[in-house]
């Protein structure tokens, strides 16, 4: 089996980074705090994150916040909760976290709660169980799961369950892997898990592994290595991660990397893209792949920023 090429992953972040007229780089403009947190954070579980300069990185997403206490994708982009979410993220994994007036910040995300107790993604109105986990992470990373009903945030997560044990975007929607990472970790973090069958969505989740030992989404569907993140980190989380053969696991995560240049695609020979590498190496951290700091499954961050913020160490 092939290694982790951990230096020319690193290269290949920087890289992104400086190159602007690319098409990854036109793709990713106007979610540019997305994808800083995927680069980001793949340099910290590599432990190269001093590479970059982190007042520069604070100057500019403080640029990108407006006048609500939300952050757009880029410089003068509307705000979003997605966007918001990554930006605490960002200044989490810099111990930066006091540049923010917490206050407006959670104002922001808190205001977007409806009746229902779902989220809102903006002030247009999108409701999405992603949204309700990004509202509780990010709410929780500041101390602030006081300023909403959380109650009703988890029976809206709740009404989103399935009879497969999976949940959907809305209730009835189809489940999807990425939508069980937001439940399950909303669930999670709000300690509500006894709302899970953990052996029925254990088994909905392990039978997402395909003959190649990749993941994939929902059944009959591709593998892609960002299920190595949204499957693994919820198998992690209800307890059941020994159900999947890691070993394959890693193999196929491994296949994906460009050798050359850096970088990690969705699978084998596909181009290589920030997203991927991010969820590739976060994936092979959830594995317990050598050299790597451990990532908390349920906010996405390094182990040793989540001990910071909750512990003080
Ligand atoms: C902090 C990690 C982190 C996340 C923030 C935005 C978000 C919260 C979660 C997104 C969860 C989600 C819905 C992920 C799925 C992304 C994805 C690969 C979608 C593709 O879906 P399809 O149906 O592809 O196009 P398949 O694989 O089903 O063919
Ligand atoms: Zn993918």
């Amino acid at each position: 089996m092939g290694e982790l090429e951990a230096e020319k992953h690193v290269q290949y972040i920087l890289s992104v980074e400086k190159k602007k007229d690319d098409f990854e780089s036109v793709v990713m403009e106007h979610l540019r705090m997305n994808g800083a947190y995927w680069g980001l954070a793949t340099l910290d579980i590599l432990g190269k994150l001093e590479i970059v300069d982190p007042d520069e990185v604070v100057s500019w997403i403080m640029t990108c916040q407006h006048e609500c206490g939300g952050f757009g994708g880029n410089i003068g982009h509307d705000p979003h909760i997605l966007y918001t979410l990554s930006a605490v993220q960002i200044l989490a994994l810099f111990d930066r976290l006091n540049v923010l007036d917490i206050e407006k910040v959670s104002k922001y995300v808190s205001g977007l709660q409806n009746e229902d107790g779902s989220f809102s993604g903006d002030m247009w109105g999108e409701v999405d169980t992603r949204f309700s986990y990004i509202a509780i992470c990010c709410l929780s990373l500041l101390h602030r799961l006081d300023k909403i009903n959380v109650e009703k945030a988890v029976n809206y997560i709740v009404s989103c369950k399935n009879l497969d044990g999976g949940f959907g975007c809305t209730p009835g929607g189809e489940s999807h892997a990425g939508q069980i990472f937001c439940c399950v970790g909303a669930l999670a973090i709000t300690g509500s898990l006894h709302h899970i069958d953990k052996d029925l969505l254990g088994w909905w989740l392990c039978e997402r592994q395909v003959k190649s030992g990749g993941l994939n989404g929902r059944p009959e569907k591709l593998p892609d290595v960002c299920y190595s993140w949204w499957v693994l980190s919820s198998l992690i989380m209800i307890d059941r991660v020994h159900w999947i053969d890691k070993e394959k696991l890693v193999k196929f995560i491994l296949d994906c990397q460009d050798k050359e240049k850096g970088g990690i695609s969705d699978r084998p020979d596909d181009a290589v893209d920030v997203f991927h590498t991010y969820f590739g190496v976060a994936g092979l951290s959830l594995l317990e792949y050598p050299g790597l700091k451990a990532i908390d499954p349920a906010y996405a961050l390094p182990v040793d920023v989540v001990n910071r913020i909750f512990f003080g160490r």
